[in-house]
């Protein structure tokens, strides 16, 4: 591998059933071992967990359990030649956290979904992975009168020291999104997290995952989140996707919706070599649901092709006009270098 490859990953929730708010499954569930056999062939190496991905039914199994499971996991994986990128505590599932988990206003749940969250440390050891995702779903209101958001900040630092503490070299990665499940979310943007992640006992340890279309739906173009976060060195890992403006969290595959908006994500990328760094290149994509089971996994293929067709748009990019136009302040002669060069005029 050169340091001009991207790894990418992907979750085993992306390859669904099809369910939405408002129908039921349109195609047949895929059992776990067979959603593995596609990564490979799909030119995907990383597997992204949330901990009951890993381990099902994970609430009703004591902890040496949940580690043996895992561990039996790690061998699957090995013999699959893959690896797991992450693993995730999918508080928001659980009745426990039905009002926040890490902000709820009950103590013990507070302390129950720091327990879980370390438990997902030792999970991810297991695994072969060196990080957790922290997606701060219902942490938030639903109306702002339902907690104190003051105190909720505080929880939130004292929730990541706790598991800084537990663990001395785990990285914890923030997945800001502004709303959905929740109005209002306590981390929407890549800039809280990041401030959250200062406030802590050891902030290299803390960074943050953008998703391209959390940072649409919070009206941020997600290459500037991503620039935040590499500008201090904590991009830990992405999302990419699409949004089709303020609608419901779509996760359309990635430049589905803006390409000029994907390939600006890739350029940031790659100003930042991000590739060497051997992070990941997530894609939390989701097939339409009126995809039939036998092309249901096309958004997955469209969006790792839509990347690397990009890249090669970023490397072929005439740096030399380009660096004379913005010499010259010429921005709109500029914008149509991008454009024709994206249509291949
Ligand atoms: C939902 C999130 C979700 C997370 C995943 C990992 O909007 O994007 O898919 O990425 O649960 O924590
Ligand atoms: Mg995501």
């Amino acid at each position: 591998m050169s340091s001009n490859d991207y790894r990418f990953s992907f979750g085993p929730w992306n390859i669904s059933e099809g369910a939405d708010p408002f129908g039921p499954n349109v195609r047949p569930s895929i059992s776990f071992a067979d959603k593995l056999t596609r990564y490979k062939e799909m030119g995907f190496d990383g597997v992204q967990f949330h901990d009951d991905d890993a381990v099902p039914d994970i609430l009703s199994k004591s902890h040496s359990q949940v580690m043996a499971e895992s561990r039996e996991m790690k061998k699957v994986l090995d013999d699959a030649g893959l690896v797991a990128e992450f693993s995730a505590p999918r508080f928001w599932e659980d009745n426990d956290g039905i009002d926040g988990s890490f902000t709820a206003n009950d103590p013990a749940v507070r302390q129950r979904a720091i327990d879980r969250a370390k438990q997902c440390c030792d999970q991810a050891h297991e695994l072969g992975s060196n990080m957790i995702v922290l997606w701060f779903a219902r942490e938030g209101t639903y109306i702002r009168e339902a907690k104190n958001a003051i105190a909720a900040y505080d929880q939130l630092v004292e929730a990541l020291d706790a598991i800084l503490d537990h663990d001395p070299t785990i990285e914890i990665a923030i997945e800001p999104k502004p709303n959905e499940p929740m109005d209002h979310n306590y981390a929407p943007s890549i800039g809280h997290a990041l401030a959250l992640s200062h406030r802590t006992k050891d902030p290299s340890r803390v960074g943050g995952l953008i998703e391209s279309a959390h940072a649409i739906l919070a009206g941020f173009d997600p290459s500037d989140e991503m620039a935040f976060a590499l500008a201090e060195n904590k991009l830990f890992s992405v999302h990419l996707n699409d949004q089709n403006g303020l609608k419901y969290d779509q996760d359309k595959s990635f430049g589905g919706a803006n390409l000029r908006m994907a390939f600006n994500q890739v350029r940031i990328l790659e100003k930042a070599n991000y590739a060497a760094t051997g992070r990941w290149v997530g894609l939390d994509v989701k097939a339409m649901r009126t995809q039939k089971a036998e092309v249901a996994d096309l958004h997955l293929l469209n969006s790792h092709k839509i990347f690397m067709n990009l890249v090669e748009k970023v490397r072929t990019f005439d740096t030399e006009a380009e660096a004379k136009l913005i010499a010259d302040r010429n921005y709109e002669a500029l914008e149509m270098l991008v454009l024709d060069h994206l249509m291949g005029c």
